[in-house]
């Protein structure tokens, strides 16, 4: 059996943590991983809200080119200046707010909720741990996050604007925008991948020695592994990237040449740059981290989608070790893979086609965990309750945004399709109605854990079904924007190119009426879904104080977090933990309820 470093925690030092610390270290500079948790939660969450609202402006811009933004044009003018003249959004300013959603969707919202989030609040508990192994770097790592976020928010209001060079930074174009924007996301960035480096040093170390007394390897429950791949992922994928970087930042603040080539013009004139740099090393780099982060993005949503499944088929998830090898097998082959972003670079056909197998190769283990995923639902006597109607959405809508991935991952295919509304929609799949999904079915499961209340029902379906229908409408139609050849990242949604004659033929060959005026359903779609979060964001705050009071176990689950008092004190536990048996025993032959907890000895 494994051996445990750590001793379970006695009701004596439970008492003797509870020394007065005092409003502020205990609410705002805590060290307990649940406080820190759902400070995460809480600031993603706001962050996520905030991403979303940058996208439906744009999207108003898209389907109305040049028209005021109804509601928020004037006071945008207000705030912003000359970039919202008239309440109209500005080129300028569309990039901006692209490559803030961007940026802030995956690295202020999803990724510090999936991980950070989730992963403080649940993995201590999941392991019978009492806390974080490191606590105070567990602080740090927040606050790191926090100041990034203050600084990627604050940059909105400087002259010029936020970053206006997409999330994926490209040099020379980032570093040559004469504003100080992207001066700002750089040191914005720097700040939160040294928060995820703290964080994910944190957790490995948590996960290899903080265990409970019997929870082996195999008996973690799945949502703990996703996360140790995870955290894996973050260490060793940011780094070079955060080097990357500050080499960024020198070539805008220092006019060092790391990644700016000899002769390179900017404005019709020969930039004064010493020159003798890469724009490619830039993207290797910077994809050297960022498809590791689709990972990051991706395995704590699938963990939680796993936990949320086994709980509510009131069975055992079906392939449990396949799960986990695809898990780590992804987590290794998620290294080799980047290159698959800059097939049009012109890097050589060698080399497309070595990156072209190993993305056909990384596909199988996704496609075997979604597999299980489905199987698991075959038999159980599944309980249709808010978290499982989220984690069961997530399932085909990953599996779209995953098949839908395929054609990209081919290098001949991808030269139709790179830089389409289709890359859009389908990594949209992935992270919308796939990750984000899932995030919501975390909070509405793990909300009467940390609350002692559960969220309302009814008004958690409301919001499900209609941001499921919305999400749909949304990201369906530009699959087809992007097959008939619509670019991304275009200010007035393809109109430029609408209706183009061909010189010879004189037939249209540019964007047809049909495909442009897409644009209009999806943006009321998107306003829909706008709509659809209000009663998921009154239903947190009202539910708090008003919702249905739970027991400490109220989904009736097997695994540790369940065995605590609600909400869990300072040191977690109340009583011993000793871990007996894997985690989702549930409707056990001969057992006398149809949960099995992990605590519970095997009788005979
Ligand atoms: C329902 C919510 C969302 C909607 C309606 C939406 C819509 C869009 C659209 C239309 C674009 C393309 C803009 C353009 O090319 O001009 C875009 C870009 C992008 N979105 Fe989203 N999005 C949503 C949620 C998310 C989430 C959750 C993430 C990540 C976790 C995300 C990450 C990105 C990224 C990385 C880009 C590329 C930005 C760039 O070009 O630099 N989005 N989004
Ligand atoms: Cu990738």
């Amino acid at each position: 059996m494994q051996h445990t470093t750590q001793t379970a925690p006695h009701e004596t030092s439970h008492e003797h943590h509870h020394e007065d610390l005092g409003f502020w270290r205990t609410y705002v500079f805590s060290t307990d991983h649940k406080i820190i948790g759902i400070q995460y939660a809480v600031t993603s969450l706001a962050f996520l809200f905030f991403g979303f609202c940058l996208m439906l402006a744009m999207r108003w811009q898209i389907a109305y080119p040049g028209q005021e933004i109804p509601v928020v044009g004037k006071m945008l003018e207000a705030i912003l200046g000359d970039t919202a003249k008239g309440g109209i959004m500005s080129p300028d300013l569309y990039n901006v707010f692209g490559a803030m959603h961007g940026t802030i969707m995956v690295f202020l919202a999803v990724v510090p909720l999936a991980f950070a989030g989730f992963g403080n609040y649940v993995v201590p508990l999941q392991i019978g741990a009492i806390d974080m192994a490191f606590p105070r770097i567990n602080m740090a790592s927040y606050w790191s996050f926090f100041l990034g976020c203050v600084i990627m928010f604050f940059s909105f209001f400087i002259p010029g604007g936020a970053a206006q060079g997409g999330w994926t930074s490209y040099s020379p174009l980032a570093t040559t925008i004469p504003t100080d924007g992207q001066t700002y996301w750089l040191i914005g960035m720097v700040l939160l991948i040294t928060s995820s480096l703290l964080g994910s040093v944190n957790f490995i170390a948590t996960i290899i020695q903080l265990r409970a007394p019997g929870m082996t390897w195999m008996r973690m429950p799945f949502f703990v592994w996703a996360q140790f791949v995870t955290a894996f992922l973050l260490l060793l994928a940011f780094p070079p990237l955060e080097a990357a970087g500050i080499m960024q930042l020198m070539d805008k603040v220092f006019h060092t040449s790391f990644f700016l080539p000899t002769g390179l013009m900017v404005g019709g004139q020969v930039a004064d740059i010493s020159g003798g740099g890469s724009p490619l090393l830039w993207q290797h780099l910077f994809w050297f981290l960022a498809h590791p982060e689709v990972y990051v993005l991706i395995l704590p949503a699938i963990g939680i989608v796993g936990e949320i499944v086994a709980n509510n088929t009131r069975k055992s998830i079906w392939g449990y070790r396949s799960l986990v090898y695809s898990v780590l097998a992804i987590g290794f082959i998620a290294f080799i893979v980047w290159a698959h972003h800059m097939y049009l670079t012109g890097m050589g056909t060698k080399i497309s086609a070595f990156f072209q197998t190993t993305t056909m190769i990384i596909s199988i283990p996704s496609v075997i965990i979604l597999t299980c995923l489905f199987i698991s639902l075959w038999g159980g006597s599944i309980r249709f309750n808010t978290p499982m109607l989220f984690a069961l959405a997530f399932l085909p809508m990953f599996g779209l945004g995953g098949l839908t991935g395929l054609p990209l991952g081919f290098s001949f295919a991808d030269l139709h399709l790179h830089d389409t509304y289709y890359v859009i929609a389908h990594f949209h799949y992935i992270v919308a109605p796939g990750t984000i999904f899932a995030l919501f079915a975390g909070v509405y499961y793990w909300y009467p854990k940390a609350t002692g209340r559960k969220m309302n029902e009814f008004w958690g379906k409301v919001h499900f079904w209609v941001s499921f229908i919305a999400m749909n409408l949304i990201f369906q139609p530009m699959f087809a924007q992007g097959m008939a050849g619509m670019h991304r990242r275009m200010y007035d949604g393809g109109a430029t190119y609408a209706g183009v004659l061909d010189p010879e033929s004189g037939e249209v060959v540019g964007l047809n009426s049909f495909i442009i005026s897409l644009n209009k359903g999806i943006t009321h779609a998107a306003f829909l879904m706008a709509v659809a979060q209000l009663p998921f964001i009154i239903n947190f705050f009202y539910s708090m104080f008003k919702g249905e009071k739970v027991d400490d176990n109220p989904w009736k689950a097997t695994t540790l977090e369940w065995q605590t008092p609600t909400p869990p004190p300072h040191g977690n536990f109340t009583k011993e933990i000793v871990v007996y048996r894997g985690p989702y025993d549930y409707s056990l032959p001969g057992a006398k309820d149809d949960y099995t907890p992990q605590t519970e000895p095997n009788h005979k």
